[in-house]
Formats: C-alpha cells, sequence, structure tokens
C-alpha cells in the first residue's frame, strides 16, 4: 500500500475543546439511549456507537454544512455534528412528530438534505454506491464538495462496496470511503469474514490510496480525514480510511454479545477513546477541572432537555401516515 503523505494540521484550543464537547456529547447521547431501551421507553432498534465516539468526531469536524455524509445504523453521533438539533434525534428515537420522519420510520433511515445527510436504508453496503452518485453529482456540477461514506468491515464484503470503490476510483469521484472496523459483524469475527488483515488494502485494486488507522484516537482520525478531503476537495479523487476500533455493546441493545470475551472488552475500554483525549487535553492545559465539569454539565442538560422533549412530545396521527409520501 502506497504510504498517504502525513497531513500537517493545527487545531486551536477551542476547537479542541469543541472536539471533547462532541465526544462526550455522542457518548452520553448512546449511553441514555441504552439506558431508556432497557426501560422500555424507545420504540426504534438501537444500535449504539459507544467506543467508536472519536471515528464520528475526527471525520465530521473538518466538514462543511454542503458537504454530504452517508451514515450508518451506528452513526446518529454523525447527525448531531452535522446540525440535526439533539431534541430532534431523541424525538426521532421515540417516533415523535417532532423527530426527523415525524414518526414513520424505524429511526435509522431519516436523512436531511438541507443539512446534507443521506438517509441509510437496511441493506448493507446499499450507502455507498449511492454515495458515489452523489460524489459524481458534485464532480459534474464542479464544486469542491466531497462526500463521507461510513461503513463496517462487514458491508466491505458485499458487492455494492466493490462497485462503489470501482466507480469512484474509475471517475476520480470527490469522497471519502470511511470503514468503521470494529471487529464484528454482528456476531462473525472478522477473521470469518475477510482473508486480509486490512480492508483499507482493497483500495489498491480500485486505483486510489486506502489507509488503516487507529480509530480511537480522535486526532488520528482527524488528520487522515482533514489529508483526504483536501485531495477530493482539489479533485485528486477518493481515499479510503480505515479506522480500527469496538464497539462496547452488542449489534444492538438487544444483542447481548455472548460470543466475544470479558478480556477482549475490557482490552479495548482500555482504549477508550475519551480519557486518552482528555489526558492529551490536560497535558496541553487546555482542559482543567473547572472546564472538565463545565463541559460535563452543558452535556447532562442538552441530553436531559432532549429526552424531556422527546418523551413529551405528540405522538404521530394515524390519519396523517400517507402524508408527505411522494413518487
Ligand atoms: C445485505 C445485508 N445483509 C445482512 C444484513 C443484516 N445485518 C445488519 S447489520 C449487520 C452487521 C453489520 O456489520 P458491519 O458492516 O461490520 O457494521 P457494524 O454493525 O459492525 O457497525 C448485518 C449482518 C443487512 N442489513 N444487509
Amino acid at each position: 500500500m502506497p504510504p498517504i503523505k502525513r497531513t500537517k494540521f493545527k487545531l486551536a484550543p477551542e476547537q479542541l475543546l469543541e472536539m471533547f464537547y462532541w465526544l462526550k456529547l455522542i457518548r452520553a447521547f448512546d449511553e441514555r439511549l441504552s439506558i431508556l431501551v432497557k426501560q422500555g421507553r424507545v420504540r426504534s432498534g438501537v444500535y449504539t456507537g459507544i467506543g467508536q465516539e472519536a471515528i464520528v468526531v475526527g471525520t465530521c469536524f473538518g466538514l462543511r454544512r454542503d458537504d454530504y455524509i452517508c451514515p450508518l445504523h451506528r452513526d446518529l453521533g454523525t447527525f448531531l455534528m452535522k446540525g440535526v438539533e439533539p431534541r430532534v434525534m431523541m424525538s426521532q428515537m421515540f417516533a415523535k412528530t417532532t423527530g426527523l420522519s415525524k414518526g414513520r420510520d424505524s429511526a435509522l433511515h431519516s436523512g436531511v438534505n438541507e443539512l446534507g445527510i443521506f438517509g441509510n436504508t437496511s441493506m448493507l453496503g446499499a450507502n455507498l454506491p449511492v454515495a458515489a452518485g452523489l460524489a459524481l453529482t458534485y464532480k459534474m456540477e464542479q464544486t469542491d464538495n466531497v462526500v463521507i461514506a461510513y461503513f463496517g468491515e462487514g458491508a466491505s464484503n458485499v458487492g455494492d462496496f466493490h462497485e462503489a470503490l470501482n466507480f469512484a476510483g474509475v471517475q476520480r469521484l470527490p469522497i471519502v470511503f470511511v470503514c468503521e472496523n470494529n471487529q464484528y459483524a454482528y456476531s462473525v469475527p472478522l477473521e470469518k469474514t475477510m482473508a486480509i488483515d486490512d480492508v483499507a488494502v482493497r483500495a489498491e485494486g480500485y486505483g486510489f490510496d486506502g489507509v488503516a488507522i487507529n480509530g480511537n484516537d480522535v486526532l488520528a482520525v482527524y488528520q487522515s480525514t482533514t489529508g483526504a478531503i483536501a485531495r477530493a476537495r482539489e479533485g485528486d479523487g477518493p481515499t479510503l480510511i480505515e479506522c480500527k476500533t469496538y464497539r462496547w455493546h452488542g449489534h444492538s441493545e438487544h444483542d447481548k454479545a455472548f460470543y466475544r470475551t470479558d478480556e477482549e472488552l475490557a482490552m479495548w475500554k482500555s482504549r477508550d477513546p475519551i480519557p486518552t483525549f482528555t489526558t492529551y487535553l490536560q497535558a496541553r492545559h487546555v482542559l482543567d477541572e473547572a472546564k472538565l465539569k463545565e463541559v460535563e454539565q452543558k452535556v447532562t442538560a442538552t441530553i436531559d432537555d432532549a429526552v424531556d422533549y422527546a418523551m413529551n412530545a405528540s405522538d404521530p396521527d394515524p390519519s396523517e401516515a400517507a402524508s408527505d409520501l411522494y413518487a
């Protein structure tokens, strides 16, 4: 695999703190959802990304509002970072009228055109050719926008993935493929689905660079994505970034994940992206006890407010089930 040139970047203290806020907010959002599922209060299927937040924050941080993302079932945090209000996102999980789809879908398939969020379908990998199509539009319209397309290592084994990468490579499309390699596709460990160690090497077969990085290091993710986005904006085509990570919970909140060991989970929890980044911020004197408390209070207040708002919002009226439909 050809080495991708190291991208230089500089983030101001306020930007580092903003990244920290997002990591904490996205973690808290998922943790609260997990509790609400156990209390039987959430109607949607819930697929938390706890442990994977550095990928969401590192990839979305350098995006513009008019860039497009094509998220996965596990990427609720990308919606928040792209500008969906926590209240609206929580309402979506409660299937309330104040949610993105006004209570009409299982929470994971809504998009927001104005914010550049594509509504994914359930079929694994199916978002990738659509993402390539969006990138083709940008190329044809000669804008400098980019698309970020997310997928799991499991999805990288389906045909759609290979077609999308091939097309993006041939057309030199402004797209960044982000693989969230969390070691399992549902209950299946990656060694049972792939005969290679790194998904990143697949990019070479389609004529562009792939890189495998520590997906639990928010700055490493940001660095790779910043370089990939800059190349895409300049017309230099796609990049594949494979972020090695781990999901702490089961595939979804109903999955107890008996297929993995406590030792394995403990090993990955010791690589939690948040304390690592906290230590870095403290060492750089960007974060002190008072600021940490401030961020934590803001996060808790935001989540409390979102849950209150969603729980008190109205349910959809069955008579409106067929409104807003178009062909
Ligand atoms: C084409 C297709 N096959 C199977 C499924 C059922 N399914 C949903 S999620 C999932 C596992 C996904 O694993 P991965 O792509 O690694 O993403 P992760 O959930 O680990 O983030 C499976 C098998 C599906 N939705 N679509």
